[in-house]
């Protein structure tokens, strides 16, 4: 009984402390905003270097109580968002945090830094992966595209990558980050200096109030090239919030270590495994999710292919509130119409911030982020407002 007067307590010092919003759609009520942004931060993506500090002052602008950040790979970046932020989100968690709010013990010069690739990742390399690569004739998959090589490599020289002679942290760096060997050595490898590490997931989450319970739980056991999870946390005055980026649904496969032969069905695991975690009590589950809708419109920005259209469908079975953002915005979040780092000639609406259960009286959801020219990544962000009925008069 105390314990509930406690929380209740908790409760009330929370709800009086939220933003009042007047807002047509939600009247006077009390809310707060969760964003999800992928901030593309690699160089695969272009105007790498300009965008890490166009991308801070964005989300300094975007104002949100809760961000939900994909594509946050590496430690420097990390680094900068959290340090140019730290006034407005004093709290942050990602899978590579060393304890609360704490990134690192500290930044500062090291002889020996670490990196996701060690010199003997790198003679691993040369010495089992090189001579594999040339044993099963993959050259002519790696010249044709990077995707291909990694492929042909993950089938044909899955026992020598399992035996882990080389790092799957290396391994991953080099296939996200690489356009080249420069990028390579520039993002993956590291003698000395500041940490270099690799946050193989890529996600962090970053908030105003503090987080608690913090977790991460990769989606499954073995190594994976592109590392997929979730990351959960409780908000007091927001509710539990997951934060995730669920796989690419390459044509091509290019794990070694999962029981699975497509990325599609490693999509539909994904799910069910959130499903497993999570069920059907309150929370939000924010992040790129890469699937989403058809919808056909006159204007372009809001015509949509579909993307693994199964998973989004297993989303909305589970009881996901997938079609909201295409009600109250519609618009693409991944958008060749609009963004010119886009190469690819599709329109698409693959991030949301999806919301599970009645604990919000109003919800709404916009696109954020979205700058037309000088684009922050080739993704989009997506606000969603969650509002409940009490009022901070009650206080
Ligand atoms: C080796 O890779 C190629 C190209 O990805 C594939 O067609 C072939 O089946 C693979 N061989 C084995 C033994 O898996
Ligand atoms: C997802 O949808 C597919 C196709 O409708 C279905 O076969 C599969 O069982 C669903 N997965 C889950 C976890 O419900
Ligand atoms: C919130 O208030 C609206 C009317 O303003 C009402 O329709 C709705 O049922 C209320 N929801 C809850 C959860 O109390
Ligand atoms: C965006 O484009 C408009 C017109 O094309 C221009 O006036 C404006 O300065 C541009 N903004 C930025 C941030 O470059
Ligand atoms: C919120 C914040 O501290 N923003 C700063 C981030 O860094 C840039 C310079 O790189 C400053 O201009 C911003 O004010």
């Amino acid at each position: 009984m105390i314990e509930i007067l406690r929380r209740l307590d908790v409760a009330v010092v929370v709800v009086a402390s939220l933003v009042v919003f007047l807002d047509e759609a939600c009247g006077t009520r009390s809310c707060s905003t969760v964003t999800t942004f992928n901030t593309g931060l690699t160089p695969k993506v272009r105007e790498y270097r300009d965008r890490r500090h166009r991308i801070a002052d964005a989300l300094a602008a975007e104002d949100a109580d809760v961000l939900c950040l994909q594509e946050m790979w590496f430690e420097d970046d990390m680094r900068n968002v959290i340090n140019n932020l730290s006034s407005i989100y004093p709290h942050h968690y990602s899978p590579i945090h060393t304890g609360r709010n704490k990134l690192e013990d500290d930044s500062s010069w090291h002889l020996f830094a670490y990196s996701a690739c060690s010199m003997s990742d790198i003679i691993a390399m040369f010495v089992h992966i090189v001579p594999c690569i040339q044993r099963r004739d993959c050259w002519d998959e790696f010249s044709r595209s990077s995707a291909e090589g990694v492929s042909c490599l993950a089938r044909n020289c899955s026992k020598v990558l399992q035996r882990q002679s080389i790092g799957a942290d290396c391994l991953s760096c080099m296939i996200l980050s690489s356009s080249g060997v420069s990028d390579i050595y520039d993002r993956c490898y590291q003698i000395s200096g500041a940490d270099l590490r690799l946050n193989p997931p890529g996600l962090m989450l970053l908030s105003k109030r503090p987080l608690y319970n913090t977790i991460y739980t990769p989606f499954f056991e073995g190594d994976m090239m592109l590392n997929r999870g979730i990351i959960q946390a409780d908000i007091l005055g927001v509710g539990k919030i997951a934060c995730t980026h669920l796989t690419y649904p390459l044509p091509l496969y290019l794990e070694y270590d999962l029981p699975f032969t497509t990325y599609k069905e490693q999509s539909e695991q994904e799910i069910a495994n959130i499903h497993a975690l999570l069920g059907t009590s309150n929370h939000i589950l924010a992040g790129d999710l890469n699937t989403g809708k058809a919808v056909s419109s006159s204007d372009p920005e809001k015509n949509l292919i579909a993307r693994a259209p199964q998973s989004i469908n297993n989303l909305t079975s589970f009881g996901y509130d997938t079609d909201k953002y295409l009600t109250d915005d519609g618009r693409c979040t991944f958008c060749k119409s609009s963004n010119s780092l886009v190469r690819r000639r599709r329109n698409i609406a693959i991030d949301d911030v999806l919301v599970m259960g009645d604990a919000f009286s109003c919800i709404r959801k916009q696109r954020v982020l979205d700058q037309a020219n000088l684009s922050l990544s080739d993704h989009y962000g997506v606000r969603a407002t969650l509002c409940t009925n009490h009022s901070s008069s009650t206080n």
